[in-house]
Order: structure tokens, then sequence, then C-alpha cells
């Protein structure tokens, strides 16, 4: 094995995958649902791509289709879903698939085996609804008056998670106006077709809460029964509320649009915003024509299995993070050289430099907002949220590279980081994802989307909270007693601490997930100064131990998030072996022979290019839906590879 050699070529690889930006784009496909959304928004403005793409959009369905003729939640999902069967049935139909097509029968087969597109979740049918291929009437109500709600109110919907909100924003106008595409021929045959010509018979109030067995992950509480049943009540008093309420509503969407130049906070909310700019007509056109080839060039992506919609408009900034401390953490181990890693390294700060948020949204906290200055985002400064932990690694890699490269980030925009950063933090010491915590925990028993879990407050994470507690600590350092930081590290270490379960590990949210967890919990812990022998990293280590497989890897299959224990993965997997051996190394394990093994599989992994081979997605969000980290197989492996070979050859600390 030779480890130099490894990194050496791994660098050759992310300097040929480096953009003139100096980011690190990638394929950022994987949950199903969105791709039919877009295409049904395409269908209804008459706006169906060519037939180049049409083909590639195509094969993209085709390659996700499972061997039982269903569509999962996502590209690799173990089984068929009835929310993401029904859209993809639709939209390979109004793609112009024919009915008689064999994907077609084997889709249709599968959803009428499995109870029927009735059944599918809440998000399904408001889709369908737009298409006229399901009665709003079967719905539960989505008020556009709650947005009227004063802010104190439990029930203001600028309590939820950023992202939940944001697509009940739209669909909240949507349902106001009960917006519904003409009617044609195509639409009356899929009427025939979902329904088995049971259409104009059926009992639409009867359907609201019926829900497949398939999509049925957070079945309806009484809680959420006694609140449908309550707006349903509402609904019927609205008159004289709506007009207010749909104006507010549209006053909100208009803002998002104009605060994220078009790309909006998310893949959803950026279609259902076109659908209501669109069905608002002329008024709305100047929005619409500004939206739609925006949303082309930030959310599609062509890639090895065809043309795919992104969940974010990219990855780029969180990537580009990575990549930094991973080539940082080969120079310090001597197995980079400053002058290999120059160009690379110089054109990466340029990109986090270029992408750090100088300026809060116009109006931010009549809109909902937090302030942005000094954040970084997920992706680009053009999206422009910032995210708690983005900010984090951002402000960690500004720091690591601080003078090395010419036109430094300027010292007060790094203080503006970390003065966001303490905002954030939330009562219990912890950090969520983007805003700090706003509604109860109960809100969660109100999640009206059947098939995803935890969508409604943004609470805090191991993650989040692991990178903010690294970065203030590196802030510590560097600014000395410019900010009072003793204190927000040690409360978010408890945090940390109150996460780990009984048999050591720490439940990942973000990436599959005990590896990633436990990676970001004792890495943390470790920066704030616990002790290698400290009861909590001794288990945490040793759950890891027990889970390295024979070969030297570590593998988690993806359904562990849903189910939320270990499941096994069928191969290694070089992305969680990497957070495993660097969890390891950084918590001081004293097992040589394992961590050789380890570092031994990720050299014999590497290909001749310098990359490692793609592997099941480990991205995940709200639980149920994976999705793809590309990059993650090009720079975790270096990182880790370059921690180890530091220890090996170096004193170990206390
Ligand atoms: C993301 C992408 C980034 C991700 C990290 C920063 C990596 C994480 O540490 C915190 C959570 C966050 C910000 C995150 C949350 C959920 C997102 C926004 C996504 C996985 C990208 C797409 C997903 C979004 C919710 C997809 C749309 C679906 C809905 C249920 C609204």
């Amino acid at each position: 094995m030779n480890v130099e050699q490894t990194l050496q070529r791994a660098l050759g690889n992310l300097s040929r995958l480096q953009a003139e930006r100096g980011s690190w784009p990638s394929d950022y496909g994987g949950p199903m649902f969105l791709l039919p959304m877009w295409v049904a928004l395409a269908y209804v403005s008459k706006r169906l791509p060519d037939a180049q793409r049409t083909a590639r959009l195509l094969t993209y369905f085709t390659n996700v289709q499972r061997p039982d003729g269903s569509i999962g939640l996502h590209a690799e999902s173990t089984s068929g879903s009835m929310f993401t069967s029904t859209l993809s049935y639709v939209a390979m139909r109004l793609l112009g698939l024919p009915a008689d097509d064999a994907r077609a029968v084997r889709l249709l087969e599968w959803i009428h085996g499995n109870g029927g597109a009735l059944g599918a979740a809440s998000w399904g049918k408001f889709t369908l609804c737009l298409l006229g291929l399901y009665d709003w009437k079967g719905i539960v109500p989505l008020l556009p008056e709650l947005w009227l709600l004063p802010a104190e109110a439990p029930l203001n919907p600028g309590r939820l998670w950023c992202h939940a909100r944001m697509v009940y924003l739209p669909m909240a106008w949507l349902y106001g106006t009960r917006s519904t595409a003409p009617d044609d021929p195509l639409l009356r045959a899929l009427r025939l077709e979902l329904y088995q010509g049971r259409y104009a018979e059926l009992n639409w109030e009867a359907q609201r809460e019926v829900v497949a067995k398939a999509d049925s992950y957070r079945p309806a509480t009484a809680a959420l029964k006694g609140v449908n049943l309550a707006q349903v009540g509402l609904e019927k008093l609205s008159g004289l509320l709506r007009k207010r309420a749909l104006e507010e509503c549209l006053k909100l969407i208009r803002h998002e649009d104009a605060a994220t130049h078009d790309l909006d906070i998310g893949p959803v909310n950026a279609v259902l915003n076109m659908f209501v700019h669109f069905f608002r007509g002329a008024e709305g056109r100047a929005d619409f024509e500004r939206g739609w080839p925006k949303f082309d060039k930030a959310y599609l992506w062509d890639g090895h299995d065809g043309l795919k919609m992104q969940g974010y408009n990219n990855a780029e900034l969180w990537d580009t993070a990575f990549a930094i401390q991973a080539i940082t953490a080969g120079e310090r181990a001597g197995l980079l050289s400053l002058d290999d890693t120059k160009s690379v390294l110089g054109k990466a700060y340029v990109f986090l430099r270029d992408n750090q948020i100088l300026e809060d949204v116009p109006e931010a906290a009549r809109h909902y907002r937090h302030p942005s200055r000094g954040g970084w985002p997920f992706s680009d400064r053009e999206h422009g949220w910032p995210i708690t932990d983005c900010t984090a690694e951002g402000l960690k890699c500004a720091l690591a590279l601080e003078g090395r490269f010419e036109k430094r980030i300027p010292e007060v925009l790094l203080h503006d980081a970390v003065k966001l950063i303490l905002s954030w933090q939330n009562d219990d010491g912890g950090w969520a994802t983007y805003e700090k915590q706003r509604g109860g925990t109960w809100l969660e028993a109100l999640n009206p989307s059947q098939v995803f879990g935890d969508i409604m407050v943004d609470t805090s994470f191991v993650e989040c909270t692991s990178a903010c507690v690294q970065a203030l600590v590196k802030a510590r350092e560097r600014f000395g007693s410019t900010f009072q930081l003793d204190e927000p590290i040690a409360r978010g270490v408890k945090f940390i601490r109150e996460q780990q379960r009984p048999d050591g590990s720490f439940e990942g949210s973000w990436a599959v997930c005990f590896t990633y967890g436990t990676w970001f919990a004792i890495s943390a812990l470790r920066a704030a100064g616990v002790s290698r022998n400290d009861p909590a990293i001794r288990r945490a280590v040793s759950f890891l131990l027990g889970k390295q497989r024979q070969d030297g890897s570590w593998s988690e299959h993806g359904d562990t998030c849903r189910e939320r224990r270990w499941l096994d993965g069928h191969e290694g997997h070089a992305a969680q072996t990497s957070w495993a051996l660097s969890a390891l190394v950084r918590a001081g394990c004293e097992d040589k022979a394992a961590l050789e093994k380890a570092a031994q599989w990720l050299c014999a992994r590497q290909g001749e290019d310098g990359s490692w081979p793609r592997e099941p997605m480990v991205g995940v969000f709200n639980r149920t839906c994976l999705i793809n980290y590309d990059c993650y197989r090009h720079y975790f492996p270096v990182w880790a590879l370059a921690e180890w070979t530091h220890v090996t050859t170096s004193v170990a600390s206390p």
C-alpha cells in the first residue's frame, strides 16, 4: 500500500473535476418526487422539452423503475411508493409515452395492485389536483388564512422548518384558488387509466385521509385528524379573509423568489412558485418567464443514468469546504506539497470567498427570515439561504487558508460568521439547520406529508452542532477574547453528549447514518478538548470497531435511516469507511491493526485515475429519502487517509 501515491492520484482527480469557478459541480439527484412535478408544470405551461431531452428524461425513469414495476421514493428505494409511482406514471405519459408501452403497463399494474392512485401521499394528490387528475374536494384544506395568524400564534406557519414552510406556502395559494389545468384528451385518458373509469362516481370527501400502505411512513395522529377536521370546517367560513390571505401568500412567495434570484430554497417550492405565477395569468407572466429558464439551468442534471432533477440548485459550497479540508489534511500529513495543492486550493478559496453571503434579505423579520450576513450557503451566494453547518464548514476553511492567497476574506466578515453562528444556537445547546428552533416538537404530530419524518420543526442535530462547535473552537484560537466562546462551546458539547445512544453510537440525520453521526460527534468532542479516555469517546470507539467488516471497511444500508437501527450494507463503502477511520483516528483509537486494515481497504479501492467507484447513495433527508452526494467518494478517503498517516507518523495527543 502506498498512501502517498493514493493521495497524489486523488488530488489529480480532484483537480480534473474542479470547475473554473473553483467548485466541484456534481450529480445531486436521488429523490423521485421532484421530476414529475416539473414535468407537470412543463405540460400545463406548454413547454415540454424537445425530443432529445424527452428521451433522456424517459431513460432516467426507465433506469429507476424497480423490478416489480414501481418507482420508489428515491432512486435506490427497496420498495415502491404510491406517491412517486403515480406521479411518475403521469409524467411519463405527459412526456408522450404511450399507455401500452411495457414500462407504463408495469407501472400502472403496480399502482392498481397496491391500492390505486387514491392512496398516493398528500403531495401526490396535490400535484394531481393541479392537473385536474384528482378533485380538490379530496384533499385536506391547506388554509391560506394561517398566514394571517399573529406571529405569536403556535400555528403560525413561520414556525415551521423553512423547507416545509416554503412548500406549504405556494400550496396554500394554489389550494385557495383551486388552480387547475384546462382539460384535454390526454388528461381525460389519464383519468380513465388511473381510476379505471370510476372518476365521475368517486366520493372525494371520503378520499382525504386515504393513504396506501406503501406511503404510510407517518400515519395521521389523532391530533392531525382533529386539525384536519377543523380545517374542513374553517374552509367553509373562509370567504371573508380569503382575498387578503392569498395576497399575503403571494407577497411572501415573491419575496422568496427575489431573495433567491428565482432559485428558491429548494426544488419543490421552485416548481410550485412557478405554478402560482403561471396560474396568475398575465399578471404572473414576468415572474414565470424569469423563473423558467433559471430553473432549467440550476435544477436539471444530465447524469450517467439520464436527465434528472436535483435536490438543490447544487451542492458546491458544501463539497468545496470538504475538499479543502481533505487536501489541507494531506498537506499536514506531508503527503501533498504546497506546490502540488496551490492551484486547486487557490481556486477553491476564491469560490469560498465569492460565495459568502454579504447581506441580510430585505425586511427579513417581516418575511420570517433570520439574518444572513456572514453566512455560507449549501450551494452558492445566488441561492442565498445560509445554513448553520455550511457556515461553520465555510468558516473553518476560511481560517485554515487565511493568508495563503491574494484577496483574503476581510476579518469583519469572519467576525460576522462567528456572530451568526452564535445567534443560531438553540436553548438546548445544539444547532438546527437554517434557523433557531421556532416551534415546539409537538408540531411534529401534525406532519401531514405521510412519507417524510420530522419535517415540521427545525431542531438541533448532532451534525450541525458538531460543525458549529468545531468552527467556534477554531474561532477561539484565532480571535482570542474578541468573542465569549467558552460557554457556547460547552453547551454544544453537552448537547452532543446527550445524543449518544446506549450502544455508543450517534445517529446522523443528513447521511447514512451511524458512521456519519458518530464521526461528527467524536470530531466535535475531541476538538473541544474531551479526553480520548472519556467514557463517551471510548463507547463510540467500541461501537465503530464492532461494525468493521472482515475486509476492513464499513457499510451501512440506506434503509438504516428510516428504520433507525443499524442495517448492514452489501459491500464496503468508501465514504462510510472514511468517516469511521477518521473518527477512530480523532478518538485516539489504539487498535492500530483495525485502522491499518481500513486504510488498506481505501487504498485498494481507488481506481487508476485517482477516483473511487460510484457507490450507494449516502445523503438523506427527513429519514426516508436518499440523495446522491457524488463527490463524497472523491475527497473523504483523502481526508481519512491523511489523518491516519499523520497519527501513525507522529505522537498521539492526550
Ligand atoms: C439538504 C442539503 C444540505 C443539508 C446539509 C447542510 C448537508 C445538512 O447538514 C443539513 C440539512 C441540509 C441543509 C438539507 C436539508 C434537506 C434538503 C434541503 C437537503 C437534503 C437538500 C434537499 C432537501 C429538501 C428538503 C428536499 C425537498 C423535500 C422536501 C421534503 C421539502
